[in-house]
């Protein structure tokens, strides 16, 4: 390939990357795809989204406006896909036939797709039908556009991230329990934008009882201007209550919105209530279990609000693949309440460790994402 075409390919899958980030709030349980069709002299014919499960997935809006924009529509053109197109019939049609259809020449592909129906298939359509496929092109950046689709694809269960707002000292409270606005306003317009992007809201029956959160997304804090917004739709919560003691009069149980209790206690009334009763793994609610369960209804994302116990034990289990960290320029001092609980480890082999991610200021505070190491 000349170097113009590759660096046309760069230029044009990274326009349909952003096209699929248009889709962050509003596609689960499918993922965020772009797709961009480019004609013979190198110029825009047609591009499109996925805006949500059941509608047209990206190539379908861009072959659209493409047969808009010129009476061939989009034969002899080149499309690029952020995710290979599908292979099966879903909620919609394949997408790999209709731009066989459309007789496209070239396709460039940035990852192939990790849902066991399509996996190659797409490829194959477009290759048997004598389309020139380029894949792999800036395939790490079209993957981070849907951490929790390919996670859940390729183990069954979901993205997880759990959200820790701490002063410098590392620490979430005072000892008295007054945690309230550690962190500022921009921060929190941050949290906002990742509880409407994640399917699911987890925390523990010990937070409910301290807080009594609601755990939804606050439309106004979060600044959704870029965006479809009557596509916004709240995430499920989930409680980790293992022995059922939490009472139903908090408010994340009566606001009209879905909130499951994950529990080890059988319950008569699992049709009127939402339970998810799991197993114990030690004496504990099995986290594992909780995960697995919220991969089959087709969670992509967990984000985790929660106290020092659920996210220590979640890092524990091994069951965390980001923390993102809002950090104050505070000092609560060596009295306030540590952001997770450990064991008193005696060897620094036995510490947890991590792997710096992103680091960057927002507001008046640092904002860190960090990846647990796999060991
Ligand atoms: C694409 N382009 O824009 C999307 C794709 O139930 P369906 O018909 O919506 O199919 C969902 C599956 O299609 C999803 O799991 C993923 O494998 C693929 N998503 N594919 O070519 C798109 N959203
Ligand atoms: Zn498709």
């Amino acid at each position: 390939m000349n170097h113009d075409t590759v660096k046309n390919d760069y230029f044009w899958m990274a326009k349909a990357i952003q096209l699929a980030q248009q889709g962050r709030f509003t596609t689960s349980p499918n993922p965020r795809v772009g797709c961009v069709i480019v004609d013979e002299n190198n110029q825009l014919l047609g591009q499109g989204y996925h805006i949500q499960a059941g509608t047209p997935h990206a190539e379908v809006h861009a072959l659209r406006q493409a047969s808009d924009a010129r009476p061939q529509g989009a034969k002899g053109a080149t499309a690029y896909v952020t995710l290979e197109p599908c292979s099966h019939f879903g909620r919609t049609p394949p997408c790999a036939v209709a731009l066989v259809e459309a007789k496209v020449a070239r396709v460039v592909i940035a990852m192939t797709d990790p849902n066991p129906n399509v996996c190659g298939n797409g490829i194959s359509i477009l290759q048997e039908a004598g389309i020139e496929v380029v894949s792999e092109v800036m395939a790490a950046e079209a993957a981070a556009l849907n951490p929790g689709f390919i996670k859940r694809m390729l183990t069954g269960k979901p993205f997880v991230r759990v959200k820790l707002g701490i002063s410098l000292d590392g620490k979430i409270a005072l000892q008295n329990g007054v945690s309230q606005w550690i962190t500022g306003a921009e921060a929190r317009r941050d949290v906002q934008q990742y509880r409407a992007q994640s399917c699911v809201v987890l925390t523990g029956s010990g937070t409910v009882q301290a807080d009594n959160p609601s755990l939804l997304v606050r439309e106004k804090e979060a600044q959704f201007e870029n965006y479809p917004l009557d596509h916004i739709r709240q995430p499920a919560r989930v409680v980790v209550d293992s022995k059922s003691k939490l009472s139903r009069d908090y408010t994340l149980f009566n606001d009209g919105n879905i909130t499951f209790t994950a529990t080890s206690q059988a319950h008569p009334d699992t049709a009127t209530q939402h339970y998810l009763q799991l197993d114990e793994k030690d004496g504990k609610l099995n986290l594992h279990s909780l995960m697995s369960a919220l991969g089959d209804k087709q969670y992509n994302e967990v984000w985790v609000e929660a106290g020092p116990g659920l996210a220590g034990a979640l890092l524990q289990e091994g069951l965390v693949d980001e923390l993102i960290c809002y950090q104050a320029p505070k000092l609560l001092g060596d009295k306030g309440v540590s952001m997770v609980n450990l064991p008193a480890f005696t060897s620094l082999n036995e510490c947890i460790s991590l792997s710096l991610i992103e680091n960057r200021q927002v507001g008046n505070d640092i904002k860190l994402i960090v990846r647990p190491d796999v060991s």
